[in-house]
């Protein structure tokens, strides 16, 4: 039986057309899915749309539109954005879709029933933007909320509540029992000293102020909390509780599925203690992980419509290509740690690892093949001199690293792990000097052994970056001459099924960038997208 992976994204609020910090996240997770993938898990990759809540009704007003018609039209740059990037996201779900809905008040239903909820009335200070309550001391003397800095409203409105008290013996149990529920492993004391040491608070899960949300049918006027609409996206998208439900069986039910949310630092108190006690309450098991990833920051701090310093991806994809859009996030912020974009930095990466490294090497490889051996990759000879050795040596240190590294969701260091290969394979051109060994007949061996390793190399090097080079791998293995059938991670891992196949060289993979040009236009383009968007 094959091994079971289930990842997601938050699903985000259609508030306004996405961003690169969106983009983000959605990208590393289709990273680590297309990873798992290639090396042979069953994987569901999970995104979408958090499309009820005050602020969506709020912004539909503003725009004189419905809120459905609202979210349709942001719905639609989402989708798009996703086709840019080639995100391989196995479905994705709209808190809107009847699916979700009717799963949703069956959700709240059942904990009625269960006596997990019960109506009460709530009194406190509301964000808005957050859709969350914060209490006097939260919210301090400016009444500003703690985590967006926007002003906050006094409410009071009647409300269900649900029974934190009751699961929290077990959510503390979760958190002893896998020390990796939570990580990177900092959070965890966060939660832990800024929620649930100071005492936790039932959380009010309906609201009775406005209307766009799932009506609850126990109670009229009341629509479901936001978040507990948001959070059980997670199984309503596999099918909990709906007719077909094979892929919630499949990828949540089953023990040896591997389940991973990946999440902002924003969202953890959600993810981390209420997610949980959800959870419990239908019973279900619990995730394996939650992975809360950094922010992706400007010079100027977080990226944001209001300060002017945000990038649109569409800029960067129309002009770079794609895949050197997500190997600057996957490489140049590192995983579960705040990064920033830089013009410099992403011209750099691009020039730097890009150009000079991986394209490079494909290059002068390609170019020796043909002018040493007619253009067919020889076969690896019995003669291997310790040059040889040890780069075969790197490589399958690397292929250990770069399974450890991913089942570890260390996605910077697995890329940074090929990257080194592809280092130490261009410093093996320099040390093995094959253009001396191509003047002396008696070399012949070494020479082809050389070329042979290099070869390989390039093969897994391309192998293991497919799932961030999404177009320019293929492209990679079409120089090198890989039928379409032995581009698979069984055969790159072999290193020795390339021996007769003809290479042809084809343009460069990563034209180097003129910097000061590009660091110009990327400047322009903070302060004045081009591509604008259809929403
Ligand atoms: O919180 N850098 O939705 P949201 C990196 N609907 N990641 C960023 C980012 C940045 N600058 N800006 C946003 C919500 N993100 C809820 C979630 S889940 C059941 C409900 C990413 O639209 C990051 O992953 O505010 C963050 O957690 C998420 O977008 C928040 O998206």
């Amino acid at each position: 039986m094959s091994k079971k992976f289930y990842i997601t994204t938050p699903i985000y609020y259609p508030s306004a057309r996405p961003h690169l910090g969106h983009a983000y996240c959605t990208t590393m997770c289709d990273i680590i899915a297309r990873g798992k993938r290639l090396r042979g898990y069953e994987t569901f990759y999970l995104t979408g749309l958090d499309e009820h809540g005050e602020k969506i009704q709020k912004n539909a007003e503003a725009a004189g539109v419905t809120p459905q018609e609202f979210v349709d039209r942001i719905a639609v740059t989402f989708q798009n954005l996703w086709k840019t990037l080639d995100i391989s996201n196995d479905d994705f779900i709209r808190t809107t879709q009847p699916r979700h809905e009717k799963t949703v008040q069956k959700i709240f239903s059942h904990m009625v029933k269960n006596d997990d909820v019960y109506l009460s009335s709530y009194s406190g200070w509301y964000c808005v933007h957050e859709e969350s309550y914060w209490t006097e001391t939260q919210v301090g003397e400016e009444h500003v909320c703690p985590e967006c800095c926007r002003p906050v409203e006094k409410k009071e409105e009647p409300a269900y509540f649900f029974r934190c008290g009751k699961y929290l013996d077990r959510l503390l149990d979760i958190y002893n029992s896998n020390p990796k529920f939570i990580t990177p492993e900092g959070r965890k004391a966060e939660m832990v000293n800024n929620f649930i040491k100071p005492g936790l608070m039932d959380l009010s899960v309906s609201r009775t102020t406005f209307s766009w949300g799932v009506p609850i049918l126990e109670a009229d006027k009341h629509v479901i909390y936001v978040w507990l609409d948001a959070l059980s996206n997670y199984i309503t998208g596999l099918g909990f509780w709906q007719e077909d439900d094979s892929n919630f069986q499949k990828f949540w039910m089953d023990p040896e599925t591997e389940i991973v949310h990946v999440i902002g630092a924003d969202i953890t108190r959600f993810h981390t203690i209420y997610w949980p006690m959800f959870l419990e309450s239908l019973g279900l098991r619990q995730p394996n992980r939650v992975f809360v990833h950094g922010l992706l920051m400007m010079k100027d701090g977080k990226m944001s419509k209001s300060r002017g310093n945000v990038i649109y991806v569409e800029d960067l994809v129309n002009r770079y290509g794609v895949d050197a859009v997500r190997y600057f996030m996957a490489r140049n912020i590192i995983f579960g740690l705040d990064g920033e974009f830089t013009p410099e930095s992403f011209v750099e990466t691009i020039n730097v690892d890009l150009a000079n490294n991986f394209g490079n090497l494909l290059n002068r490889t390609i170019s020796m093949i043909e002018k040493y051996f007619g253009g067919e990759i020889p076969q690896i000879s019995g003669n291997l001199n310790d040059l040889d050795k040890n780069l075969h040596e790197t490589a399958l240190k690397t292929i250990q690293s770069y399974e450890v590294y991913n089942d570890d969701l260390k996605v910077t260091e697995a890329y940074g792990a090929v990257m080194n290969l592809v280092s130490a394979a261009n410093k093996y051109i320099q040390d093995s000097e094959p253009w001396t060994l191509a003047k002396d007949e008696t070399k012949k061996d070494l020479l082809a052994s050389c070329m042979s390793h290099l070869a390989h190399v390039l093969f897994l090097a391309a192998t293991l970056l497919k799932p961030i080079l999404v177009t320019k791998s293929d492209l990679a293995f079409d120089q090198l001459g890989i039928p379409k059938e032995l581009r698979t991670y069984e055969a790159a891992v072999a290193l020795n099924k390339l021996g007769g196949l003809k290479v042809a060289k084809g343009e460069p993979l990563f034209p180097r960038l003129n910097a000061n040009e590009e660091i110009e236009y990327l400047k322009e383009v903070i302060s004045s997208p081009k591509e604008k968007a259809a929403a």
